[in-house]
């Protein structure tokens, strides 16, 4: 199974032509503020403050990159969904996450983060149909499994399969899985679907429609 042994922060992005010179793959961490992207990253780095988590939800703008093993990035994405974040700077967002989703070859997997409690709303619907689009294989992660009883989770994890079964079965979703950073479920089986996409041939640049 993968080991992390080194993860440091390298650079904040706000700009594509920013993007780091040297070429590595990418796992990508998406979701709405606050669903705990930054913390399942650090989550899977073993360390408690690696990814800075925004006090002021909304206000990151900057895709976050970190190297890990010296050998691949992890990408923080800017969290969506927040309330009062003006119509100008959510278009920003929109055209900034899909001219980086377009680049195609060097993202290896993207994790789409929902909230286990919750269902998917209409923009995690929306990334998700563009990681579709775009080719990129992804998984969802279900966060703060610990929040539900297991009989509940269950149900949820069943609700997810058998709503999103076409893009199981024909689109570019790889799995889904309940993950939690109080009881650490479903880092290993992270860590194992990181290696396996690491290890794949990168895919080829689309163009948009
Ligand atoms: N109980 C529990 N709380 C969690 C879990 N994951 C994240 N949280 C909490 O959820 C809150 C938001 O987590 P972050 O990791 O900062 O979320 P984010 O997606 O990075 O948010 P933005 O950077 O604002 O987009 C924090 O208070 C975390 O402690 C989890 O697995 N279990
Ligand atoms: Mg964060």
């Amino acid at each position: 199974m993968l080991k992390i042994t080194t993860a440091e922060f390298l650079q904040g992005v706000s700009d594509l032509r920013q993007l780091p010179k040297n070429e590595l793959r990418e796992v990508l961490f998406i979701g709405r503020s606050n669903v705990g992207k930054s913390s399942l990253l650090n989550k899977m780095c073993n360390r408690k403050n690696l990814a800075r988590s925004s006090s002021t939800p909304g206000k990151t703008r900057e895709i976050n990159y970190y190297i890990i093993n010296n050998a691949f990035y992890f990408v923080d994405l800017p969290g969506y969904g927040y309330a009062k974040v003006p119509e100008q700077m959510r278009a920003g967002w929109k055209r900034l996450i899909e001219d980086f989703l377009k680049r195609g070859g060097p993202i290896a997997l993207a994790m789409q983060l929902i909230d286990s409690r919750q269902e998917p709303t209409p923009l995690d619907l929306m990334m998700m149909d563009w990681l579709d689009y775009y080719e990129v294989p992804y998984l969802l992660v279900l966060t703060k499994a610990d929040k539900l009883p297991v009989s509940k989770l269950t149900k949820q994890l069943e609700g997810y399969r058998s709503r999103f079964n076409s893009q199981l079965s024909e689109g570019c979703c790889r799995g889904i899985v309940p993950f939690s950073i109080v009881t650490g479920d479903g880092r290993s089986e992270l860590l194992k679907l990181i290696e396996d996409h690491l290890n794949h041939a990168p895919k080829q640049k689309k163009e948009a429609i």
